[in-house]
Order: C-alpha cells, then sequence, then structure tokens
C-alpha cells in the first residue's frame, strides 16, 4: 500500500516521550506536522533562485496592477485535479441533484422517521430550551479538552458508572469533534508518543479509517473481519491476522455494530479477542459510534469495551453522540485513554492538549451542553433511553420488513443476513453493477460496496427497495 510506505517514510520513528515540556513536545510531533513543514521549507528553498532573477534591479518591484500579465496569469491553482467526492458523503451529493420523486438515499448513516424526515429527539429539544433559557450561560471558550462534566458523564456512559477505571482517576477523557475528531486526535497522539506505529483495522471498515490514521501518521494495516462467502464474521482468519500481528500493534475494534458489515463477534468471541490481545499486548482502540443503536441498550452495547477495562489493561475510546442522540451536524464526541495509573493518566491528557490546541484550539460548546444536560438529570436521561430504544427497534423492524419482501417477491438467494446483521446497516452482498442498476432505474442511492442504511428506510419505502433488489439480482447474477 502506498499510503503505508509515506506513513513510515515521513514518519522516521523517534523514542515516546512522556515529558510534558513545550520543546520536548515539539521534537518529538514527528509524522504530519514534520512533513508539512518539510514541504514547506521545500517549497521556499525551491523558489528563492526564481525570485532572485526576477530582481536583480532595486527598483524592480512586482507590480500586481490589471495589466501586468501576472494578472492575466492560469490560476496558481490550475494544476489541480480534480478529486473524486466521498465514497460515502458523494452519496448524498448525488442523490440530491436526483429530480426524481421516488428517490430514496441508503446512503449515508443518518436515521430518518417513518415520514423519511430527519428526527430531533424530544430530549434534545428539552436540553436546548434549558439552554436557552438559563441567561447565565455565556460564549466563552471552553478549555482545551472541552467542557468537563460532558467528559465525566461520557467515560461513565461507555465504561458503565462504576468502573472501577474511572473511580481510581486513571481515564483521561477529552471533548472531540463527534466520532471522527476523537479518532483523529487518538491517532494523532499515538503517533507521537506510542511506540508501536502500525494500527491494525478490520476488512472492511469504515471508508474513513484508513485516510483518519494515515493522515495522523501512522500506518494502517488490515486484519481480516468479514467472510463474504457466510456472510459472517470470518473469526478464525481475525484470530490468526491478530495473532502474527507484532506485539504492542494498535488495533482497532468497532465497539458494535460494525460498520459496513452489521456483523458482530459474540460475547464468547470477544472473550477470545481480548485474551490474545492481552497475551500480545495489542493496544486496542475503540471506535464506539453506535453505542446503544445495535441492541437498543446503551450497557449491552458497551459490554465489548467494558470487558477490556475490566482487566486492568490500557485501551482508547472514540465516543460519538451523531448517532445515539442524533446530534450529527452538532459534532458532539469523546476520546478516552484509560491508563495503569491516575499519574499516567493527567500526563496523557497534558499531551492530548499539546495535539489539540494547534489543531482546533478548543471544541465547541454547544452540542457537549446538550448532551451534559441530558446525560445529568435522570429523566431526561431515561426518557433518552426510550427514544434510543425506538430508534434501534425501528431499524430492527425494518430489518424484518425488508426480508419478508424478499422472500415474498422469492427473490433468488439466502437474504437471511438481513436480520442476523446489526445496527444502522445491512451490507446486502449487491455488487457494484448491481447498485449501480439499482440507482440508475430505480432512483435508489447507497455505496457501491452494497451497503444500505436500514435507517434510511421506511414501510412506506421497503416495497421499493425489495423490487429494486429483485431487479438487480435477477438482471446481473
Ligand atoms: N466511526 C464509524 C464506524 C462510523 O460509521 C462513523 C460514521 C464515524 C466513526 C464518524 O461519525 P461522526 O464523526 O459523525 O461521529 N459513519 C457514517 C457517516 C454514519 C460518515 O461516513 O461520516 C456512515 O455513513 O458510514
Amino acid at each position: 500500500m502506498r499510503q503505508q510506505n509515506t506513513s513510515l517514510e515521513a514518519h522516521g520513528f523517534e523514542s515516546p516521550t512522556t515529558e510534558s515540556s513545550f520543546s520536548s513536545s515539539i521534537s518529538s510531533s514527528s509524522s504530519a506536522t514534520d512533513r508539512r513543514l518539510k514541504a514547506l521549507a521545500r517549497h521556499l528553498v525551491d523558489s528563492s533562485p526564481v525570485m532572485d532573477s526576477h530582481s536583480q534591479n532595486p527598483n524592480d518591484t512586482v507590480s500586481p496592477s490589471p495589466t501586468s500579465s501576472a494578472f492575466h496569469a492560469d490560476s496558481v491553482f490550475a494544476h489541480l485535479v480534480r478529486a473524486p467526492e466521498d465514497p460515502i458523503l458523494g452519496v448524498t451529493v448525488a442523490y440530491n441533484k436526483d429530480p426524481s420523486p421516488i428517490k430514496l438515499n441508503l446512503g449515508v448513516g443518518a436515521y430518518r422517521t417513518e415520514e423519511g424526515k430527519p428526527l430531533v429527539l424530544n430530549v434534545v429539544r428539552q436540553a436546548e430550551q434549558q439552554l436557552v433559557n438559563d441567561r447565565s450561560r455565556v460564549k466563552e471558550y471552553l478549555p482545551i479538552v472541552g467542557l468537563a462534566e460532558y467528559n465525566k458523564l461520557s467515560a461513565k456512559l461507555i465504561l458503565g458508572a462504576d468502573s472501577p477505571a474511572i473511580q481510581e482517576n486513571r481515564v483521561t477523557t477529552v471533548q472531540c469533534l463527534s466520532g471522527t475528531g476523537s479518532l483523529r486526535v487518538g491517532g494523532e497522539f499515538l503517533a507521537r508518543h506510542y511506540h508501536q506505529l502500525t494500527i491494525y483495522i478490520p476488512l472492511p471498515t469504515w471508508g474513513n479509517h484508513p485516510k483518519v490514521f494515515t493522515l495522523a501518521g501512522l500506518s494502517v494495516k488490515t486484519y481480516r473481519y468479514y467472510d463474504p462467502a457466510t456472510r459472517g464474521l470470518d473469526f478464525q482468519g481475525l484470530l490468526e491476522d491478530l495473532g502474527s500481528a507484532p506485539s504492542g500493534a494498535i488495533v482497532l475494534l468497532h465497539a458494535c455494530a460494525h460498520n459496513p458489515t452489521g456483523v458482530d463477534p459474540t460475547i464468547q468471541q470477544w472473550e477470545q479477542i481480548r485474551q490474545l490481545m492481552r497475551s500480545k499486548a495489542l493496544l486496542p482502540f475503540f471506535d464506539s459510534a453506535y453505542q446503544g443503536f445495535a441492541s437498543g441498550s446503551l450497557d449491552a452495547d458497551a459490554q465489548p469495551v467494558r470487558m477490556f477495562v475490566a482487566d486492568g489493561g490500557e485501551c482508547l475510546v472514540a465516543q460519538s453522540y451523531a448517532k445515539n442522540m442524533g446530534l450529527y451536524g452538532e459534532r458532539v464526541g469523546a476520546l478516552s485513554i484509560v491508563c495503569k495509573s491516575a499519574d499516567v493518566a493527567s500526563r496523557v491528557e497534558s499531551q492530548l492538549k499539546l495535539v489539540i490546541r494547534p489543531m482546533y484550539s478548543s471544541p465547541p460548546i454547544h452540542g457537549a451542553s446538550i448532551v451534559a444536560t441530558i446525560l445529568k438529570d435522570r429523566n431526561l436521561y431515561t426518557e433518552w433511553t426510550i427514544e434510543l430504544k425506538a430508534m434501534a427497534d425501528r431499524i430492527i423492524s425494518m430489518r424484518q420488513q425488508l426480508f419478508d419482501a424478499l422472500r415474498a417477491r422469492g427473490t433468488p438467494g439466502d437474504w437471511s443476513h438481513i436480520i442476523k446483521q446489526i445496527g444502522m446497516f445491512t451490507f446486502t452482498g449487491l455488487n457494484s453493477e448491481q447498485v449501480a442498476f439499482m440507482t440508475r432505474e430505480y432512483h435508489i442511492y447507497m455505496t457501491s460496496d452494497g451497503r444500505i442504511s436500514m435507517a434510511g428506510l421506511s414501510s412506506r419505502t421497503v416495497p421499493h427497495l425489495a423490487d429494486a433488489i429483485h431487479a438487480a439480482v435477477t438482471s446481473f447474477a
């Protein structure tokens, strides 16, 4: 993979440091920052002779008058090629351009009601009302690590209220820009301070993972996860690949509702994964973007993370409130790093601040205030769990309806994976040709890997989707 080489070359690994002085942190921040600075320096050196040759006469200054040739020259960006749209978010771009009244967007994982409308949770509206009514609230900057109360509550939500790691102050949590920002901050922290620069991600995984971690300065490798033949977990392959990973390597794990496959290990399989990873000192980095969305229970969906924390070992967790609170555009997330001692955790936090400050300084206040308001109020919290369960249940019922509709049509193939898979997505097994056909003929939009967002479906649109799948499967076997 080209990306891996670039990442390794650019990284020029240096020994990890836990010192918190400014200069030590700068000297240890290889990777992305260094690469950018080097490129800038090269550019300045390369361009200096050209400038000299133009300025032999001290009076010969550059005059950007409208008549000068420089003014009419090509754009300094004329050499740019058009970048492709994002494989997931680009689906929405294409959908928005389609004038068809029957169009259906099953691309991005965004919850829709039975009426096909985006949903603002009732508890979110209530929390926002409380915030607006509170005249004492101001718009000052948050600290670099975000809203303290929000961070504490987020750690409790994922690790459990009675987590010994929290009680022993071994967890540091920083508010980040949703799940993506949490992954990026965690990735950059590891690239600066962890002794192993390779991160293993499942095959397949969310399309942004390799980009996030490569640009953070890590080297990305994959481990086997999904078996297309069984449409289930390739557990043997997973154990073999993690078993042959170098000691200390970082392993990205989807906490629940694996994207895009909808296939999760069982609790027994998680336990085997945990034992293997701990025996090889592999560092778990959990991506928890769907807590509560898989089973409808916040605790059940956090179980794999809690198993890894219960053994006393270290791990990272990236959380997102995009899906479970429907706060997509508010960009609310958190990165927690569980450490062996309170002392280490506080030094880790001091270094996280040095990652965040030059990146975006501090996170936004509104979304985190909504989340904190809900999590700390017993009534709002209970109401939230009910609304969350209703969303999860609606998705589960869509699975059943789609499965029944395909059976009723006699669509060739075994579609039981639709009801077995879990979370927001079904990994249909449709190929890119079939997907293109469904978009062209039925105006159904989805990612080219055959992933459909069940949360974008409703009882009203299931027959249309089933017709399209039936036609695609029978036209392109
Ligand atoms: N991690 C996983 C596994 C995800 O699926 C997503 C979102 C994120 C992190 C990041 O979400 P956040 O930054 O909004 O919190 N995946 C979506 C959206 C829902 C996307 O691609 O950005 C998806 O359609 O796959």
